[in-house]
């Protein structure tokens, strides 16, 4: 379990350098200081960096070096979570005036300067992306469609849709279960498979490599919020909120949590059978963390 937590305390300074960084070069040198100011806030509140962090757990899981390179491949996904945050924050979505303990974009800067935040940090991501240093075009373009499709129609957006329309819904507590699960899928672990599959194609891997590795963060992002609700179950039910744990009751939660785990463990063990490269140490480190 430590293995992953010294790999986070190592690198996550560095990630938080790079997108303070990037924010600089993407404003461009005639940006006023208060537009920088902004994208800077929504980028740096404290996180924990999960995301880039898997990106970049991946590329190291194969012996390669965590480089300004990959740091930049690792940051675009940042970059989209924290225009999903800023986003979801605004009076039109949840109305949320704190996010990770200050004031969320659209408290602090309204919520026009907050729509034109998120708008920037999403396209930024992508720029990142397509000029990734040294790394050849191929692998370029292939993260953009993974980022493009994991993070939009029919990934994460989408899981904001479902949810959204599952608040009027008035279907029966196993429909409504199906429902939750889809949008836990899409709202979150479409992302954390995108920051595997991103460092899967950085290093250049077999389509069947790149799989497993998707199915790995398939199931640690289903069991990251299986968890998250898990944690919360008592407050939930004091606040009235009906969670995916409320509605399939603990007993099978707790089912859940375990078959999620075999099933990204067992992703592991595949690749470790395919790839000689690979060390699955760090990966096993990060599930034991998110299931614990
Ligand atoms: C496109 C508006 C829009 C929304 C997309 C991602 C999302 C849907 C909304 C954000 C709110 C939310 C609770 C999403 C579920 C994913 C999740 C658990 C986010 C929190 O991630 P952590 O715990 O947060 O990694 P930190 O602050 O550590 O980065």
């Amino acid at each position: 379990m430590t293995k992953f937590k010294d790999f986070m305390a190592t690198y996550q300074p560095q990630v938080n350098e790079t997108l303070r960084a990037e924010v600089v070069t993407q404003a461009g040198p005639t940006a006023p200081q208060t537009w920088v100011a902004m994208l800077t806030y929504a980028l740096l509140t404290p996180g924990k960096r999960l995301r880039p962090l898997l990106a970049l757990a991946v590329i190291d899981s194969f012996g390669e070096e965590i480089n300004p390179s990959a740091l930049q491949t690792a940051t675009a996904l940042e970059w989209i979570h924290a225009y999903s945050l800023v986003h979801d924050d605004l009076p039109a979505m949840d109305n949320d005036t704190y996010r990770r303990g200050q004031l969320s974009v659209h408290a602090l800067y309204g919520p026009a300067s907050a729509v034109l935040v998120g708008d920037a940090l999403q396209a930024g991501a992508f720029s990142l992306l397509a000029t990734v240093p040294d790394l050849k075009a191929d692998r370029q373009v292939a993260m953009v469609q993974t980022l493009a499709t994991k993070a939009g129609a029919r990934g994460m957006v989408l899981g904001q849709v479902l949810d959204m329309a599952n608040h009027d819904t008035n279907e029966d507590q196993v429909a409504l279960a199906a429902v939750l699960d889809q949008v836990y899928q899409k709202k979150t672990a479409d992302l954390l498979q995108a920051a595997a599959l991103l460092g899967g194609q950085y290093l250049g891997l077999a389509h069947t490599s790149i799989d497993l590795l998707g199915e790995y963060a398939g199931a640690l992002g289903l069991l990251f919020q299986i968890k998250d609700d898990l944690d919360d179950y008592d407050q939930d039910a004091r606040e009235g909120v009906v969670s995916l744990v409320h509605l399939v009751g603990l007993d099978q939660a707790q089912d859940l949590a375990q078959q999620l785990k075999d099933r990204a463990q067992a992703a592991l063990d595949q690749l470790t059978q395919a790839e000689m490269n690979f060390d699955s140490e760090l990966l096993t480190s990060l599930l034991a963390q998110i299931g614990a």
